[in-house]
């Protein structure tokens, strides 16, 4: 037995499933979850001492790679300057006036701890500045685990076989509507029998949590449309593709702009942060300026902002890094295409997914059709290849500055002695 495989044992015994998040539990593909020692670069090791190209990079916030050295360099420095104080900072000032600089349509931002944390809020708040009370989400997006948003989830919640997930109340869910992704139909008809009532809605730019689903031409656009023809506010959840699409997110990369954004990791360089942000007059409806109560002791913590702020300054500087990721993801897709025929390969900008059906995979239920069982296969023989992949169908393959055109050659080649079933 591996340290891999002791470490799970006694994890079971202490912590639900063995985890503190469900994906990581290896439950859809089997064996043990790799416990990870460290990890440099686009490479990851195990307590096993077996070292993998990773394509999880932390579910996305190392777009640099692994303990890149400028955002070490920062956090050591705020790190000796005190962990947390639950008090404003210079920092806090400067991560806001960073991203508000380099996202358009951002005026102001409230830093949170998480992307859950960040869609919990920024529905609170489309409830308070709208008066209104029900929400609209879409089949397949996930938007974390707070409970109006477990509703026909993507993501764990989906890999577990349970998108609705149990101890939610009916009060809870009740307000949350539910439409399908790249059907814009699906939103007018709700829109039209629930007119007035609708304070917003929320969608995944790219699905991102069903595999990778890219929206269909016309499909973002005609949100925006909707929602300002109903008075609804449009909630990019830009968790996944925020900062990594491009410096200014989905928005920038489709042209379409959001009235709230919601940020996770990747603001924090994989410490965890979230944010979310809009237009002023929307955002000044928070507390304390406004009566939309929020709060939090780690709001904005010093060694969390430093390293968010080395990271997207990185990114800011150095555009080049963007034109990088998206051609190796672009190689990776078309020669995945190859190594893995009879599959879908989805690739928008530096996200990844194949899927093991003809396709085309465009929804919540065309990207169930995918046959799970093979891509348990497929994961297994890719980490016995010495590549590490989300452990889950439901999930995206993330391309960092990090990794190199021979990686991904190397990835593509481990792909292509996958054996046919
Ligand atoms: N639900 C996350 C991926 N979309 C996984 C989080 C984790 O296990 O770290």
């Amino acid at each position: 037995m591996g340290r891999s495989e002791e470490l799970f044992e006694r994890a079971k015994r202490v912590m639900p499933g063995g985890v503190n998040s469900p994906v990581r539990a290896f439950n859809a593909v089997g064996g043990a979850p790799r416990f990870i020692q460290r990890a440099k670069g686009a490479r990851i090791t195990d307590v096993d001492g077996v070292t993998y190209i990773d394509y999880v990079g932390s579910w996305g916030p190392m777009i640099l790679g692994h303990c890149d050295p400028v955002v070490q360099q920062a956090v050591q420095r705020a790190m000796a300057d005190g962990l947390s104080f639950g008090a404003a900072t210079q920092r806090e000032v400067e991560m806001a006036e960073l991203i508000c600089s380099v996202v358009g349509p951002i005026e102001m931002v409230r830093m949170v701890n998480s992307g859950t944390e960040a869609v919990m809020s920024a529905l609170r708040l489309a409830r308070g500045f709208t008066g209104r009370e029900k929400l609209i989400k879409f089949a397949g997006c996930y938007h974390g685990h707070s409970d109006s948003m477990l509703v026909k989830a993507g993501s764990g919640a989906l890999t577990n076989g349970n998108p609705d997930s149990a101890g939610v109340t009916r009060g809870a869910a009740q307000d949350t509507l539910l439409a399908q992704y790249n059907d814009l139909d699906s939103v007018e008809q709700l829109l039209e029998s629930n007119r007035g009532q609708v304070a917003a809605v929320i969608v995944e730019p790219v699905g991102a949590n069903m595999g990778v689903v890219p929206p269909a031409p016309g499909f973002l656009p005609g949100l925006r449309r909707l929602c300002d023809a109903h008075g609804a506010l449009l909630i990019f959840d830009e968790v996944i593709t925020g900062f990594r699409l491009a410096l200014g997110g989905a928005m920038e990369y489709f042209g379409v702009e959001a009235d709230l954004v919601t940020y996770g990791k990747i603001i924090g360089a994989g410490m965890p942060v979230g944010a979310y942000g809009g237009r002023r007059e929307i955002m000044a409806h928070v507390s304390p300026s406004g009566s939309v109560y929020q709060a939090g002791t780690l709001s904005g913590n010093p060694v969390a902002m430093a390293a968010g702020i080395a990271n997207l300054t990185q990114l800011r500087d150095h555009p080049e890094i963007y034109t990088a990721i998206n051609q190796m993801a672009e190689a990776l897709a078309q020669g995945l295409r190859q190594a893995l025929p009879g599959c879908t390969v989805n690739q928008v900008g530096s996200l990844v997914c194949p899927f093991f059906t003809p396709g085309p995979v465009t929804d919540f239920a065309t990207a169930r059709q995918s046959d799970t069982g093979r891509y348990a296969a497929y994961f297994k023989h890719m980490l016995s290849q010495g590549i590490y992949l989300a452990p889950a169908q439901f999930e995206a393959m993330f391309v960092s500055a990090a990794h190199t055109m021979a990686d991904i050659q190397q990835t593509i080649e481990a792909a292509s002695r996958l054996p046919q079933s």
